[in-house]
């Protein structure tokens, strides 16, 4: 074991934060700045500031920069020791655009210890307020990108995923007709990551492969921006982008400014940043195809590494994997997740999740054939536009409502059966399940997500799976480096705390039927709420 130490940097929207990692794989330091609360001058609410449309979103670039500065003066007040730090590397929300002028890099390479990074940066802003993933006002655009391409199912083969509103392509198809001369002075686009990446070497650092799958321009396949879907967003942008590198890449040296002003080694190596979802993929060590992570908070995910992506234009997204750039990752999202569930137990296990687990207990997988679907909100995953419970009974017969012992066990093995199916569709074959986020403290949950998977489901805690992923990556650009060839994430991660098996694997060949009776029954739900 040597002294040195890793950093991940973790831009979300809320916040900035730093882990520090040893090399023991331990994480000895966590320190953040909160967008709202340190910053107010910038005005945002949860980071971002939200236009009278209600669909446009965006956060001021510059505070991130401001941002950059606090977190490391916090850092310095806390004795991090800068010397030690042999890699950086970090995770940025995802989609955001951030549009730089020409001399940025000048400025970048001449920066001033004595003077403050926001007001030396302020005039390499081309369009002041960067668009981020909350943003849903381009769906001219979409519309746009599909017509030229051939559709939706053609933009997800190629992309990764159909034409999402909030996917960079589209937020810069926007800008450039709503900002024409921010568009125009903009010399170089980078993602959230990418920028940061940029702040940290002082020079232009590419978006990595696994980011730029999230903006509906790169070919998955081949890992290049496609002519055809750069020309059908806007006029010029190949230049304005730079080439997608892959993600365990060292992208440089960290710059002069943050060597003078911090004290960090002027060998520590800047690793190319990625995106928060690719970033919590390494933070959950889903090191292998087959690994895959179920998240419960207010929206339910579920992501994980796969060999050959299955892009579909009905639900979810294909990245390429920012751990192992031969194989790919899977994401679906749902909007109705927890909230769905404690919904059902109020109404059916008198609002205690003590009660809603014995009644899942009490019951047998595949609910005597009863199927349920709930959705509080409408849903990402099938699309359903109208909220609304559909129960059916062992005939398939529709039935107003479930007893409540029904309805516990409906709703949770609903959730999952779709998530079995949906992930199937994108190419998702779970070998074991890392569950994470609130619905994973309740026993009863996980049992049906193994016996709807047939898995062990293991559990753990991912509140901060984007910077613990950012710090591994760190390790591993670091380590592929040093070794002049690309080492195994899982091998470079050796002797890292794993996560704790909570349920065996159980079979339950219930399911196997069932599964085709949901997706029969799924098609007539989403025909009846278009
Ligand atoms: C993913 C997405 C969000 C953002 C911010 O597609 O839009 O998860 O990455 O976290």
């Amino acid at each position: 074991m040597s002294d040195n130490m890793y950093l991940g940097i973790d831009s979300s929207t809320q916040s900035l934060k730093a882990v520090l990692m040893n090399d023991d794989r331990r994480i000895v330091s966590d320190i953040s700045v909160n967008f709202d609360a340190d910053l107010p001058e910038f005005e945002t609410r949860g980071g971002v500031h939200k236009q009278r449309d209600g669909l446009t979103v965006t956060s001021p670039a510059v505070m991130w920069v401001k941002a950059l500065d606090l977190l490391l003066k916090r850092m310095r007040a806390a004795d991090v020791p800068f010397e030690k730090i042999a890699a950086v590397s970090g995770s940025g929300q995802q989609h955001g655009t951030v549009y730089l002028k020409p001399g940025t890099e000048k400025v970048l390479s001449e920066l001033n210890t004595r003077e403050p990074l926001a007001g030396q940066l302020l005039s390499c802003f081309a369009v002041q307020d960067s668009p981020i993933w909350m943003d849903s006002s381009t769906g001219a655009e979409c519309q746009a990108l599909e017509d030229a391409l051939g559709g939706a199912q053609a933009v997800a083969d190629l992309t990764g995923s159909r034409a999402y509103e909030r996917f960079s392509g589209n937020q810069i198809a926007k800008v450039s007709r709503t900002n024409r001369d921010g568009y125009a002075a903009s010399e170089r686009i980078a993602l959230v990551s990418s920028f940061m990446a940029t702040l940290f070497a002082c020079k232009y650092v590419p978006v990595d492969v696994s980011d730029a799958s999230g903006m509906n321009l790169m070919n998955i396949r081949s890992k290049e921006w496609d002519e055809k879907a750069l020309d059908a967003t806007a006029p010029g942008l190949a230049s304005k982008l730079g080439q997608p590198q892959v993600s365990h890449k060292v992208a440089g040296r960290i710059g002069k400014y943050f060597v003078e002003k911090y004290g960090f080694n002027p060998e520590c190596a800047v690793v190319t940043f990625s995106g928060d979802n690719p970033c919590s993929l390494a933070g959950l060590r889903l090191e292998h195809v087959g690994d895959v992570a179920v998240s419960m908070g207010t929206s339910d995910t579920m992501f994980g590494a796969l060999a050959e992506p299955r892009p579909s234009a009905s639900e979810g997204h294909i990245f390429v994997n920012p751990i192992d750039p031969l194989s790919y990752m899977a994401m679906i999202v749902y909007t109705n997740g927890s909230l769905m569930r404690e919904e059902v137990r109020d109404r059916s296990a008198g609002g205690d999740w003590e009660k809603f687990g014995a009644m899942l207990d009490s019951t047998e997988p595949g609910n005597g054939g009863n199927i349920g679907f709930f959705y509080r909100d409408p849903e990402i995953t099938p699309p359903i536009m109208k909220p609304g419970q559909f129960c059916f009974d062992a005939a398939g017969e529709k039935v107003r409502k479930f007893d409540p012992e029904r309805e516990v066990r409906a709703v949770v093995e609903g959730q999952f059966l779709s998530m079995r199916l949906h992930s199937a569709n994108v190419g998702i074959e779970p070998q074991r399940i890392l569950a994470t986020g609130g619905g994973s403290a309740n026993k009863g949950i996980l049992k049906v997500i193994s016996q709807v998977f047939g898995v062990p489901v293991y559990v753990g805690d991912a509140t901060s799976s984007a910077a613990f992923g950012a710090a591994y990556r760190a390790l591993h650009g670091y380590e592929c480096e040093k070794r002049g060839e690309f080492v195994p994430f899982a091998e470079v991660m050796e002797g890292a705390p794993g996560f704790t098996k909570a349920v065996d694997g159980e079979k339950c060949p219930v399911y196997d039927d069932m599964i085709k009776r949901y997706a029969e029954l799924e098609k007539s739900v989403i025909d009846e709420s278009a």
